[in-house]
């Protein structure tokens, strides 16, 4: 089975996993010997706290090879992989890990390398000894992988290594392995200024669990730099069809040949070799590419959920997903609509993939057609999350932008060979009930009370210590909306999802021979797609921009008050004793004012079309040389904090998915026939060449992807590593949209 093992746990620095349910987990973990201040320091999670200089993949195919790059302070670690997929049960895979001395760092320096093999399901493991009782490896079975061998070789630079050690055991703590690690390390010796420390080496003979089987084996490895280890996992239905083992010189071929074969297919597929990109740049590219497909993670469990109908948390059905996560360190689970944008990279990499990977997020769907927005799934992912943030709300949607996805997988398909092959025709078949189900809920639970409208529900009116009420559901959840949220509330931006949402439906209805649909889908896009009507409901004629309509004013502010226990609280009011709220356009501007032209609603010859691009690019508003700020800079709002404890987020800061979206839409508009063609290719232009050179001289400067970026500096700023949307900067560079 193709992709069934891979670097699946996006969350630690480095482990393999395979699909399914319950898996045999494998991770890395090391410290420094030296410095330790008799505290080791043990890196494991990808974290911010430990403030490595740099990681991430420079290389990942997304299924059979990857290379990872970590700095830490004054050395560095490689971790390589190749899986094979042979024999019937999930196949072969073997990894490299090495450590090198930084140039121009300190030499002779020491440190722990640990590799552990945890089975989270039913199943065994041994250790495996030679004659004089060193650990060489294990053995070990499990339903789903039958029986397998694991090799560990530290035979390479074994000079350097001054302890080997090893831990077999049983435990729960699979989600607390760093803490249980630090538990079971002692204090060996001191020499100079290193402190050794070291695994049990065996099994405890108090170990309260000794009756149990092993279910967690940890090796160890202390010494001077270089030292690496190679641990080679083979699958016994394989050994039939394996010529040689994958390890040493045969290991270092493998990984060389995928490489060339990734350097290729790169080309091949981005271009940017020859459309005259330095070789930084070509590097930036790759690493864009493989820290998304690096960030794949594969998750079981189940969401917690509220409705009307369950008014306490209920566990919702448990479901596996593969899919890309936002951030490794901060947040490594799954986003919907960040979803849609890492496909929209993904798929012109590896169409089969993004497929594989939009069918999980499809599965995710209920009866009622919802897709909950943020997938906390199983214990390692709820281990990561605050409580309060934990549960989700069927009301509560998030962007649709898979179809954005789907819609170019389905071009690059048709593209290719005219008509959809069968396999393919058959994927569309499956999905498309789902995403019915999906466009009906959103069409149902989404609607405004103006017919036309859209309003993201979930805007609380009790939101009252907040200066504008969130709408987590629109994404850009700062973003400010109507001052006081109504049931009359009409969103500019979800109408424009909707068009396109039904604009795509009814492109899909037509492919999979759905007459009945195809003509649903027709009217609706006729409806929806009528400007005059959008106009009518979302153009302000005051301000000449699209804008959301409700119950609002901008005289509004965040004050101190006082409670009747004399705590300091903060709450909005409304400031001007005669501008009180009104059903009136929202007068914000940045992003959401942008959807009509986003979505590529507008006829090349709009004068709404011209007004817009002549916004774009004025720097009092939304221009800066980084990009494209999320808020003007006039706009009342412009970097306010929305309570004393929450920062502007999407009030400011530059995001790359919307300016993604933007330069998408100049390219559009620079195609086609039309009196603003010349405008827009050189807003088009400028607006590439302001955001690649950003997010590129960031991680030159950083070593780092951002979340967003500060409009003033161009500053990589919020969570980091961040190889979700950034990454789509390779999609700029390319021109492949
Ligand atoms: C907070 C912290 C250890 C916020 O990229 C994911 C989402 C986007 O979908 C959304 O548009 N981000 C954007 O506004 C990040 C959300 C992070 C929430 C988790 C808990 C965990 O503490």
């Amino acid at each position: 089975m193709n992709r069934f093992w891979g670097s699946y746990r996006p969350q630690v620095y480095f482990g393999m996993r395979h699909k399914g349910q319950k898996s045999l987990i494998t991770g890395l973990m090391w410290f420094a010997n030296d410095n330790t201040n008799g505290q080791i320091q043990i890196r494991h999670e990808c974290s911010m706290a430990d403030k490595l200089p740099k990681y991430g993949w420079y290389s990942h195919d997304g299924s059979s090879y990857g290379r990872q790059q970590i700095t830490d302070f004054g050395y560095e670690i490689k971790t390589d992989f190749v899986t094979r997929s042979i024999g019937d049960y999930g196949g072969d895979w073997s990894v490299r890990i090495s450590s090198s001395i930084l140039p121009g760092s300190p030499k002779n320096r020491e440190i722990t390398l640990i590799f552990y093999v945890g089975q989270e399901g039913t199943g065994e493991l041994f250790p495996e000894l030679d004659d004089d009782y060193n650990f060489t490896g294990i053995t070990g079975n499990s339903n789903r992988l039958k029986n397998f061998k694991i090799a560990f070789r530290t035979a390479s630079s074994s000079q350097n290594i001054k302890l080997r050690r090893y831990l077999s055991t049983n435990t729960p703590y699979f989600y607390s392995m760093k803490e249980f690690v630090s538990a079971n390390m002692r204090p060996i010796k001191s020499e100079r200024n290193v402190r050794y420390y070291g695994l049990f080496d065996g099994r405890p003979t108090n170990d309260p669990t000794k009756s149990l089987a092993d279910n967690l084996i940890l090796y160890q490895v202390t010494g001077r730099i270089p030292i690496e280890f190679e641990i080679i996992y083979e699958s016994q239905a394989a050994d039939n069809v394996r010529a040689y083992p994958v390890l040493d010189n045969a290991l270092t071929h493998l990984i060389k040949t995928r490489q060339e074969e990734f350097n290729k297919k790169f080309e091949e597929k981005f271009k940017l070799g020859a459309s005259g990109f330095n070789n930084d740049y070509i590097q930036f590219g790759k690493a864009a590419l493989s820290s998304t497909l690096g960030g794949i993670g594969y998750f079981h469990g189940e969401s917690k959920v509220i409705s009307e109908f369950f008014k306490d948390a209920t566990d919702y059905f448990e479901a596996p997903l593969l899919t890309g996560t936002p951030s490794r360190s901060f947040f490594p689970r799954g986003f919907l609509w960040d979803e849609g944008f890492h496909q929209l990279l993904i798929c012109k990499w590896d169409l089969d993939l993004s497929m594989e990977i939009i069918a999980y997020w499809l599965d995710l769907i209920n009866a009622e057609g919802w897709i909950p927005r943020e997938q906390i799934l199983g214990d390692e992912a709820r281990s990561r999350v605050p409580a309060k943030f934990i549960v989700q709300n069927n009301r509560i949607a998030n962007p649709p932008t898979l179809m954005l996805a789907l819609h170019s997988i389905q071009s690059e398909l048709e593209a290719k060979n005219k008509k959809l092959s069968k396999e393919h025709r058959l994927y569309f078949q499956l999905l498309f009930p789902k995403l019915h189900a999906w466009f009906n809920w959103f069409n149902s639970t989404q609607r405004g009370n103006i017919p036309g409208t859209f309003r993201w529900q979930g805007r609380s009116e009790e939101a009252v210590n907040e200066l504008n009420a969130k709408t987590l559901a629109s994404g850009l959840d700062d973003y400010p909306r109507a001052s006081h949220p109504s049931v009359a509330e009409a969103h500019v931006d979800l109408r424009c999802w909707m068009t396109a949402f039904v604009g795509y439906m009814h492109h899909l209805a037509v492919t999979v021979d759905k007459r009945k649909e195809a003509i649903y889908y027709a009217r609706q896009f006729v409806s929806l797609s009528d400007v005059l009507e959008l106009d009518r409901l979302h153009w302000s004629p005051r301000t000449e921009t699209y804008c959301d309509y409700g119950n609002h004013t901008k005289y509004v502010k965040l004050k101190k008050v006082l409670n009747a226990q004399g705590q300091v609280l903060y709450t909005r009011r409304v400031v001007s004793s005669k501008k009180g709220p009104s059903l009136r356009f929202v007068h914000h501007f940045g992003y959401v004012n942008l959807f009509p032209f986003l979505m590529h609603l507008l006829p090349a010859s709009s004068t709404n079309l011209k007004k817009i691009l002549e916004d774009l690019s004025k720097p009092e508003l939304l221009w800066t040389d980084y990009g494209l700020r999320s808020l003007a800079k006039t706009d009342t709002f412009y970097f306010k904090w929305n309570t004393e404890s929450d920062p502007p987020y999407w009030r400011g800061p530059i995001w790359i998915n919307m300016n993604f979206l933007v330069v998408r839409a100049l390219h559009f508009y620079r195609s086609v026939k039309g009196p603003y063609k010349e405008v827009a290719n050189d807003l088009y232009i400028k607006l590439r060449n302001n955001v690649v050179n950003t997010v590129f001289k960031e991680y030159q400067r950083t070593g780092y992807f951002w979340e967003n970026y500060d409009p003033q500096t161009g500053k990589g700023q919020g969570a980091h590593p961040f190889n979700g949307w950034t990454s789509l900067v390779l999609l700029m560079m390319a021109e492949n949209y």
